[in-house]
């Protein structure tokens, strides 16, 4: 079976950092499928143009284009139905689409000013000038700037993980007793964080931690074992 994942790195091309290519590398990890890492740069947008993407994660299944991290999650749920399943059901997948649209929001959305400086620090000067421009011009400032108040944003972000911790009362990852698509989703937020900024997102005693680390153990401890920062 020809599986290819384009995904995110930069200087360094073994430390995949996009928290969307984490939710697909863990999906894949999940289904017990292996995909061949094809490391790609902000700057290398022709290399995904032809498969109809400006944006990475973009698989290759036996050479057919599968873009975005959603509706990759989806394909391989449909064409590996005998692998682990990534949403339990029809229920469980139409769950995991709104985690999905909070995982955007409120956790990629909720860490972006905590860490959106230290991301250049991992780029090369081309990828980095191309991010700066790119988010500052999205933002109306500089990433420094958007970046200030980190240490009473982090504050906010730990509220809003409330939610979280409601659920980890009673059972120990957001799928159930065992982790699904829905603790991907949120995990590759986390994930990313961790490979590009040394910014402490969460407190030891947070449950939220705890589960992070569970995922981090995941599969061999691959995310674990992913470069990154010890935080
Ligand atoms: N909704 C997409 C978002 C993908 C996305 O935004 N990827 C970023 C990397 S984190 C990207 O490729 N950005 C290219 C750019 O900014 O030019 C998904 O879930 O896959």
């Amino acid at each position: 079976m020809s599986l290819k994942l384009y995904e995110l790195v930069g200087t360094d091309a073994s430390r995949p950092f996009s928290p969307f290519c984490w939710r697909t590398r863990m999906a894949l990890a999940h289904k017990g499928l292996t995909a061949e890492s094809l490391p790609w740069r902000f700057s290398e947008k022709s290399a995904i143009a032809p498969h109809g993407s400006e944006r990475v994660p973009v698989l290759l299944h036996h050479d057919k284009p599968v873009v975005d991290s959603w509706t990759i999650a989806n394909y391989l749920e449909d064409n590996f139905p005998d692998r682990p399943s990534l949403f339990g059901g029809e229920g469980g997948r139409a769950m995991a689409r709104m985690i999905n649209a909070w995982g955007d929001i409120a956790i990629v959305g909720g860490i972006f000013p905590l860490i959106i400086a230290d991301i250049p620090k991992n780029l090369a000067d081309a990828d980095a000038a191309y991010f700066r421009q790119s988010r500052e011009a999205r933002f109306g400032k500089r990433l420094e700037e958007i970046m200030a108040s980190r240490d009473t944003g982090v504050v906010a972000f730990r509220k809003s993980l409330e939610v979280l911790r409601q659920t980890f009362k009673t059972q120990p990852f957001i799928g159930g007793s065992a982790p699904d698509y829905a603790d991907y989703i949120v995990f590759g937020g986390f994930q990313w964080a961790r490979v590009v900024s040394p910014f402490t997102l969460l407190e030891p005693d947070d449950p939220v931690y705890a589960w992070r680390e569970k995922l981090l153990d995941a599969f061999g401890g691959m995310a674990r074992k992913s470069p990154g920062y010890a935080v």
